[in-house]
């Protein structure tokens, strides 16, 4: 099972991750996407879908017309791991 990151470990990944950050309250991070309309919007979940199921690792996300709001966590470790890491930056490849 995917480990924890430290306090440190968690800040140092997110100086490499384009608007992600901490989530007050609770060890997840977080970033709020704004596409054109509600056909990016979609087409950015479709994809970030696809790529979570083959991860089997799932964001917590809520859409509203052409913004989409994603938390990560690994529910299973209590925290931020590299799955969230590493599904973060496929986000933004995938909306860039
Ligand atoms: N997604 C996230 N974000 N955290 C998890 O701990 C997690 C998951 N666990 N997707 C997976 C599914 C687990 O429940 C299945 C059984 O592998």
């Amino acid at each position: 099972m995917a480990e924890r990151l430290s306090a440190e470990a968690r800040r140092q990944a997110l100086d490499g991750l384009s608007d992600w950050t901490e989530v007050q309250g609770r060890d997840a991070i977080g970033k709020t996407f704004v596409f054109k309309d509600f056909n990016e919007a979609f087409g950015f979940m479709t994809r970030a879908a696809l790529v979570a199921e083959k991860m089997d690792h799932h964001p917590e996300w809520r859409n509203v017309y052409k913004t989409v709001e994603v938390v990560l966590s690994t529910h299973d470790a209590g925290g931020v791991t590299a799955l969230d890491i590493a599904l973060a930056k496929t986000m933004n490849a995938i909306a860039s």
